[in-house]
């Protein structure tokens, strides 16, 4: 066998940069690099092998979880086809990861951790941030990452990484068990050298299977699907990630059903196309949450089924509703005890789309949707042309953003009330023109998964829309975007502290405690003192942005203008009025209320809450 004396590092790396998947004949490097920060843990054996082998591109980032944000923001954006791998040193630059890791594996979107490791040779311990346990050496911080990972290894020898370098990158390719892998790398180890086969290091190419579902269980699919009045489907990030779009549209002309988006699955159809409802769930449109709730048959594509679509399983009421589950996951596939399909998304589309023939919705349930798509559409005018304050409102923001961007241009979002004024709001004309990380929904990850999106995709703009809250948690990664001279458009939406969690709050009857960016007040010795102001003008400039503030919608219509023709990573700040929030309609979702208090607001949504929870549903 012929045989190559390598570091650790340097044979993974070797390895990595030779895998490429395919899908449909189509061919594509897996891993576009590394993404790291270095330290201690990592410098001399990873970050030695990366200085040798420059063809595999070294990234520098700011902050080791933005890293891993960036690497999801590249992978999303890519259907999952290709992502990064991120080297961090031990100890905190590793723990930083986890959050990643999670925002990875709870959205099903692949990247490569390559945390450092505290020797294996132990002879030195307690090494610098070293962890110690009385019971055992074999433990380290990076154990944290086992319950966010869907591979987790640790290599306490050069001679174990070929078998690991395989399970990590089977999983990576998985459509069905993709998200955070996690090789740690005791950093003696990552400069440990060993006769690695040559073999090792040639071109592999991993085909992104497009499997098909049981014969028998999708002839049964086909008839439940006839015999149905009522049915609605869900489309979620599935249909977009296994590049089916197209194939839905074409099954929804055929047959008139109407569908439902998830926040992943968003996109899926343009909102131009007569059979979408947009947004379904606890952020959803109207129309689509009717929909959902008389359903006899809900044929939920590519979707988690997760509380906010299913409004904490009280969105279908009609006893008689049963579910279609197409899905590549067993786990989601089986999900409201589901007929399931386990299958791609597009070729079970495909194959219904054959199979039913000329079945079509009624004539009464196609004008339905027909009526509640024209109304819909009216009430997002409604709000995108509110005429309020300055401050303006939140839903005119995005009406002007929307507006200023072209149809294959991008929105990012993630966290606070954002998101669910955008899944109602946003009119998405492209598949890939409405990212928003939503199963983790993480604050910080808006920045840095931006840069992800645009270097994926450089051709298209970026608009990040980020809260104050968010844009305070994680600014770091506009440095990170002007090193690399990826330019993204940055909203910044200033409330002085927290919409969501506060509106959230006054709902359960707890005022708005402790969500407001004030100064503690002497007098009560709370956080109700005055407003802080923050410099978001000054502070986004002073990181190397363009930066423009914002009052009016005029002022926002010229600075959108004015970003558009920026070729740097350019800020705008704009006040928005806290107060006037984009109303939810026909959902509910599942936040408990105290169950006991003296406060009688408390009591009040105590009482509607137990009204509520009464709608919960359990499948069996
Ligand atoms: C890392 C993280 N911490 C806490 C939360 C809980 N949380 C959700 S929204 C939110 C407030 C977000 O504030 P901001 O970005 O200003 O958006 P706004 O609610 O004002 O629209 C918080 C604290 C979260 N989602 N992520
Ligand atoms: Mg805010």
């Amino acid at each position: 066998m012929k045989t190559v004396r390598l570091t650790m590092s340097q044979a993974l790396i070797a390895f990595l940069k030779n895998q490429y998947v395919e899908r449909d004949g189509t061919e594509i490097g897996f891993f576009a690099g590394t993404w790291g920060i270095f330290g201690h843990g990592n410098v001399g054996g990873v970050g030695q092998a990366l200085r040798q082998d420059p063809n595999f591109k070294y990234y520098l980032s700011r902050n080791e979880q933005a890293m891993v944000h960036t690497a999801l923001g590249f992978a999303k954006m890519s259907n999952r086809l290709r992502t990064f791998a991120c080297t961090s040193s031990i100890g905190p630059g590793a723990t930083n990861m986890v959050t990643g890791a999670a925002v990875a594996t709870v959205n099903r979107l692949p990247v490569l951790l390559l945390p450092g490791d505290i020797f294996a040779r132990r002879n030195v311990a307690p090494v610098l941030q070293q962890l110690e346990s009385e019971h055992t050496q074999d433990i380290s911080v990076n154990d944290s990452f086992k319950p966010v990972s869907r591979y987790w290894d640790r290599i306490n020898r050069p001679d174990q990484l070929p078998s690991a370098l395989l399970e990590a990158v089977r999983v990576l390719t998985s459509p069905a068990d993709t998200g955070a892998v996690t090789l740690a790398l005791p950093q003696d180890v990552q400069a440990e050298a060993w006769d690695y086969p040559a073999e090792l290091f040639e071109k592999r190419v991993w085909t992104i299977p497009r499997p098909l579902a049981d014969r028998a269980l999708l002839r049964r699919a086909i008839e439940w699907i006839r015999s149905a009045k009522n049915p609605l489907i869900i489309a979620g990030g599935g249909v977009i990630y296994s590049d089916a779009a197209a194939a839905l549209a074409k099954f929804c002309e055929k047959t008139g059903i109407a569908v439902g988006e998830t926040q992943a699955g968003k996109g899926s159809l343009s909102y131009e196309h007569r059979c979408n409802l947009e947004a379904v769930g606890v952020t959803g449109t109207p129309g689509a949450n009717i929909m959902a709730r008389e359903a006899d048959l809900v044929i939920a594509i590519g979707t988690r089924l997760s509380d906010f679509t299913t409004a904490s399983k009280s969105a279908f009421q009609n006893p008689e509703v049963r579910f279609v589950n197409i899905n590549v996951s067993q786990l989601d596939a089986h999900k409201h005890a589901a007929l399931p399909l386990i299958s791609d998304a597009r070729a079970a589309l495909e194959e219904l789309t054959m199979a039913l023939g000329n079945y079509q919705v009624s004539q009464e349930y196609a004008a339905r949707v027909y009526r509640f798509r024209t109304e819909w559409q009216a009430e997002a005018n409604r709000l995108f042309h509110l005429r309020h304050g300055p401050p303006i409102s939140q839903g005119e923001v995005i009406g002007l953003v929307n507006q200023s961007s072209q149809p294959r241009d991008v929105v990012v979002c993630a966290a606070g009330s954002l998101p669910g004024d955008l899944h109602k709001l946003w009119r998405t004309r492209h598949p890939k023109g409405y990212h928003l990380e939503y199963g983790y929904s993480c604050m910080g990850y808006e920045i840095a998964a931006g840069l992800g999106v645009k270097m994926a995709d450089p051709s298209r703009e970026v608009y990040v829309m980020v809260g104050d809250g968010s844009y305070l948690i994680m600014p770091s990664e506009i440095v990170t975007s002007l090193q690399e001279g990826y330019k993204i458009n940055i909203i910044l939406l200033n409330n002085y502290g927290f919409s969501s969690i506060g509106g959230l709050s006054q709902s359960l009857g707890s005022g708005r405690f402790g969500t407001d960016y004030r100064f503690r007040n002497p007098s009560s010795n709370q956080l109700d003192g005055e407003r802080i102001p923050v410099d978001f003008v000054g502070n986004a400039a002073s990181l190397g942005a363009h930066a423009i503030r914002a009052n009016t919608c005029d002022d926002l219509k010229r600075a959108l203008e004015e970003a558009r023709r920026q070729d740097r990573t350019t800020v705008v700040a704009v006040e928005v009025d806290k107060e006037q929030r984009v109303p939810g309609y026909e959902s509910w979702w599942d936040v408990p209320v105290a169950e006991v208090s003296e406060m009688e607001t408390v009591q009040q949504a105590r009482a509607a809450y137990e009204k509520n929870l009464k709608k919960e549903r359990i499948f069996l």
